[in-house]
């Protein structure tokens, strides 16, 4: 029978590839087509963001970085030597050596999901910084997670950058926050990135540059589905399109229909009318008083904030 062939299908796949169809068709069916962010950074997704941040117009990576690089001595000041530096989502960990040696910690703890990427980072990291103990840890961080226990007897800083917490709605970030503070503990720290609310025309087009880097990370998604969900979604009567969604102070990327269009995927007929779209990403925008909301909410009291020289974005520091 059909059902049959499907369980034989279904033995064949990872819990990844099950939770991404799983994911796909449920955002597919509702009366907003909307994809979960996280979907976008397959292989080609995750290199098509490396080359967004070095995009003219997206200018959060190069203001983070600016501010991590320029402003070590205060936080050694606000921070202290010998804390457990917990990274989570560290990825490739490209913005850490900067804060490592502002402070000097006694220990490294990068936390990923991505095993390999997370293995082969922590290794780099710990040849640029021979005498620094480094336990990379492969975890969700959405939830609390078991550090190890050499570093138990630590104080921690959480490390958060990339203007990642922004990717959430304020509901997942505060759940998040608080999972940090469960994972951290008694009088740890957290710092931050947190993009800021600017005009309207510089926040789009960071997320829509001329160069169409972005136009091609976010049409990459509708590939992954054709790819790895026998879709046929006709990629060429999608347009990329970045929207400031003032109500909810973020930028919302969405996958336009040029033109009426029907297509499947995984065996389930969609349709979508010219103009429809398909929601695929948030990025949330703070000011101070927002940002302050946000991270009271999860159970932080900030205590410091730093911006780049055209006050684009702010790393904030805050303790449990
Ligand atoms: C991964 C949170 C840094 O929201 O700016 C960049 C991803 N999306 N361009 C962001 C992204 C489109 C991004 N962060």
């Amino acid at each position: 029978t059909d059902n049959a062939g499907l369980k034989l299908v279904d033995l064949d796949e990872s819990g990844v590839d099950r939770a991404f169809r799983a994911d796909v068709l449920e955002g597919m069916r509702g009366p907003q087509k909307a994809i979960p962010a996280r979907w976008l950074y397959d292989d080609a997704g995750s290199q098509l963001y490396e080359d967004i941040t070095q995009v003219p117009e997206y200018y959060p990576a190069r203001a983070e970085t600016e501010i991590l690089k320029s402003r070590g001595a205060d936080f050694a000041k606000a921070i202290g030597s010998g804390r457990a530096v917990v990274e989570f989502g560290s990825g490739s960990s490209v913005k850490t050596p900067a804060l490592l040696r502002a402070i000097g910690p006694a220990a490294y703890v990068p936390l990923d999901i991505a095993g390999d990427f997370l293995r082969a980072a922590a290794a780099d990291l710990s040849a640029k910084f021979p005498g620094l103990p480094v336990y990379p840890v492969e975890a969700d961080f959405m939830r609390r997670v078991e550090l190890p226990h050499e570093v138990a007897h630590l104080a921690k800083l959480g490390f958060f950058p990339g203007g990642t917490l922004g990717n959430m709605v304020a509901r997942t970030a505060t759940d998040l926050l608080r999972a940090m503070r469960e994972t951290l503990g008694e009088g740890s720290m957290l710092l931050v990135g947190m993009d800021l609310i600017k005009d309207q025309s510089v926040l789009e087009a960071a997320y829509d540059d001329a160069g169409r880097v972005t136009a091609e990370f976010n049409l990459n998604l509708a590939r992954r589905i054709n790819r790895e969900l026998d879709g046929t979604i006709p990629i060429d009567k999608l347009e990329h399109a970045a929207r400031w969604n003032d109500q909810y102070a973020r930028v919302e990327m969405h996958l336009v229909a040029r033109e009426a269009i029907a297509f499947e995927i995984a065996g389930e007929r969609f349709a979508m009318k010219a103009g429809e779209t398909i929601h695929t990403e948030n990025s949330h925008k703070f000011d101070r008083r927002s940002a302050d909301k946000q991270l009271l909410a999860g159970g932080w009291t900030p205590v410091g904030r730093w911006l780049d020289a055209e006050e684009r974005f702010s790393v904030v520091l805050a303790e449990a």
